[in-house]
């Protein structure tokens, strides 16, 4: 086993990583930049590094920092968390070269998962249900009119090395396609440096809905369930749940199944995600696949019984699925996450700043991952999560209730959150119902002026 693990990230992922390391008996390197030398993860960890200035591009994003602290506090293992160097395939390159072992899959595997019309044919060679389109990236106007002709309008124009809804274009027909092709690869070329183009059917206002998979390196996998991720704004995820409360189970076990099988096949490794789509007529087609833990995994932790950060480094460390995992893993109850983010519940404005009041609610199928404290600062270079609640109870809508008890007693002063959006969500009759899908908040609750600070 590891006697010591950098974790390469900040907030409350970092705090996560170190619980998982302690429960190990592993000792931990934080490593944090200028704005982050108060953090609660350099208070917690055994050492700590400063790796730079407060722009993550010289800090947390920067490679050579990075292996530099890994190289003088002598780690064994570097645990990306999440966003960051997570999905960087190069840095799991540098770190295999320095002889530390990258927490996640391999960089082949990571490099063909950030290719999406890659993985999509992927998955499609191995019997995951995936929408018609492209087999491979667009290769000129002709070839995507052809296409899209065959699969009928409207069709949607991705960028290979996009992803979660970056470089995304919506055409409705044929006259458009032409101009809206060159104009994605213009913009796909400018944001990712690749500036290559693939065409699938577009499903309007579908629900999202992903699948957990943890896989060691000795070919075993296992299928942790589904989470609903419909809830979102502009691509930020507001509400997460698992079980989805319209997935069935014979949908759930036919999908299982699938993605055990396919997995094995890529040869894929660690924890993942796979990231579906489902029409109206309740549907599955797989998008993408997120080669990385999530922010939304505690829902899967509450309902599985499984720690997923921990599974992680046991499966790098060499260990099997079948030497920690009990299975068939039982799926208990239901589970919601609330992302409380530094925004406006209206506005949706960033508000970063000092928190000068906090009550952490608690209580009976209540969890609470953050990193705030009293006096605590949120910088703006950072994304805003303050904190995540995660509530568990027997049925759906035990765990509702259970969050708006935790949201009532949710106090944070001194900056503006998404809680009192969250209240209005979970008392919503159309949420209760489960009639959600990725279009809900711009239908429901569009974008307001005002509201009261704390
Ligand atoms: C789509 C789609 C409709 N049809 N693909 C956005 C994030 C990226 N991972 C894929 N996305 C979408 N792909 C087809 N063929 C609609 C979306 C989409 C979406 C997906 C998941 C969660 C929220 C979303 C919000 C708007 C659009």
């Amino acid at each position: 086993m590891f006697q010591k693990i950098l974790i390469a990230n900040r907030g409350e992922i970092a705090l996560r990583i170190i619980c998982a390391c302690k429960d190990l008996g592993i000792k931990t390197v934080a490593v944090y930049s200028e704005a982050d030398r108060n953090s609660l993860h350099v208070r917690f960890a055994d050492e700590a590094v400063c790796i730079g200035p407060a722009k993550s591009a010289r800090s947390y994003l920067d490679i050579p920092s990075v292996m530099s602290a890994a190289e003088i506090t002598n780690v064994n293992a570097i645990h990306p968390g999440y966003g960051f160097l997570s999905e960087n395939a190069d840095f799991a390159e540098v770190c295999a070269a320095h002889g530390v072992k990258f927490i996640g899959p391999s960089p082949n595997v990571t490099r063909m998962m950030g290719l999406k019309q890659k993985a999509r044919a992927a998955m499609k060679e191995a019997g995951v249900p995936t929408l018609p389109g492209s087999i491979d990236v667009l290769h000129s106007a002709e070839e995507a009119l052809e296409i899209a002709n065959e699969i009928g309008y409207p069709v949607i124009l991705k960028a290979a090395a996009g992803g979660g809804g970056r470089g995304m274009r919506v055409v409705h027909s044929a006259e458009e396609l032409p101009t809206q092709l060159l104009q994605a690869q213009t913009e796909a070329g400018a944001a990712f440096s690749v500036p290559d183009i693939y065409v699938e059917k577009y499903i309007p206002n579908p629900r999202h809905i992903e699948f957990q998979l943890l896989a060691d390196e000795h070919g075993d996998v296992e299928v942790l369930f589904e989470r609903e991720c419909s809830i979102q704004r502009r691509h930020q995820k507001l509400i997460e749940e698992a079980p989805s409360p319209v997935v069935t189970p014979e949908l759930r076990a036919e999908m299982c199944e699938r993605l055990k099988v396919a997995f094995k096949k890529i040869g894929y490794t660690n924890a993942g995600t796979v990231e579906f789509l489902m029409d109206p007529e309740g549907n599955l087609f797989f998008i993408e696949v997120n080669a990385r833990i999530q922010v939304e995994h505690p829902v899967t932790e509450a309902i599985t019984g499984v720690d997923l950060v921990k599974s992680q480094i046991l499966i790098a460390a060499g260990a099997r699925l079948s030497d920690f995992l009990i299975r068939p893993i039982q799926l208990n109850g239901h589970a919601i996450e609330c992302r409380i983010n530094a925004e406006h519940p209206e506005t949706f404005a960033p508000s970063p700043g000092r928190i000068t009041g906090l009550n952490l609610p608690g209580g009976i199928g209540v969890r609470v991952d953050t990193a705030v404290y009293t006096d605590g600062v949120i910088p703006p270079y950072y994304d805003s999560l303050v904190a995540k609640l995660i509530c568990h109870g027997a049925t759906r809508e035990e765990a509702i209730d259970r969050s708006l008890r935790a949201l009532d007693m949710f106090v944070v002063e001194g900056i503006y959150t998404s809680i009192p959006l969250q209240k209005r969500i979970l008392a919503d009759e159309d949420f209760r119902a489960a009639r959600i899908d990725t279009n809900y908040i711009a239908r429901k609750m569009p974008p307001k002026a005002t509201a009261a600070k704390g």
